[in-house]
């Protein structure tokens, strides 16, 4: 089943110059890149995108870490896309990713996890339309 999911390389993953080898591996995994743009989010836009934790006490510090700088929105498309991708990434905490994925080979700490999947045919959608509107 092709489906499509939304993802970001965060600022940390583009201030450490790792936007090559994490498209890199979306690609060599079969994943096909639909849309890719550099941006830096503002406050509503990062507010929007994380609204499930809004209530959770990392939530100020996790929108201020994700609008610091520049990051990579893809949209990225193929067989079962949303868990593929969620398994290149790895574990959300670095330290507990294996190693092999994303997260494992390359960070260190919990915020700083260089990339953010879609989660669920439900957030793919609503965050495709929040990065992507108009997008076919
Ligand atoms: P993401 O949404 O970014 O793909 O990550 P995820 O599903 O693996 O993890 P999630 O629970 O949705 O958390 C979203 C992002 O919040 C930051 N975080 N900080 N300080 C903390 O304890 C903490 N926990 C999560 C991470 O950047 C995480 O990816
Ligand atoms: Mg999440």
């Amino acid at each position: 089943m092709s489906e499509r999911t939304l993802i970001l390389i965060k600022p940390d993953g583009v201030s450490r110059g790792l936007v090559g080898e994490v498209l890199t591996r979306v690609e060599r995994k079969g994943l096909r890149i639909v849309a890719l743009d550099l941006r830096t989010l503002d406050a509503d836009t990062a507010k929007s995108h994380y609204e499930e934790h809004a209530q959770r006490p990392f939530f100020d510090s996790l929108v201020e870490f994700i609008t610091s700088g520049p990051l990579v929105a893809a949209v990225v498309e193929g067989h079962r896309a949303i868990e593929s991708f969620r398994a290149l990434a790895g574990a959300t905490d670095p330290v507990n990713a294996a190693p092999g994925t994303i997260r494992g080979d390359l960070g260190l700490e919990v915020q700083a996890n260089i990339v953010h999947g879609s989660d669920s045919t439900y957030s793919a959608e609503r965050e495709i339309k929040l990065f992507f509107p108009d997008l076919a």
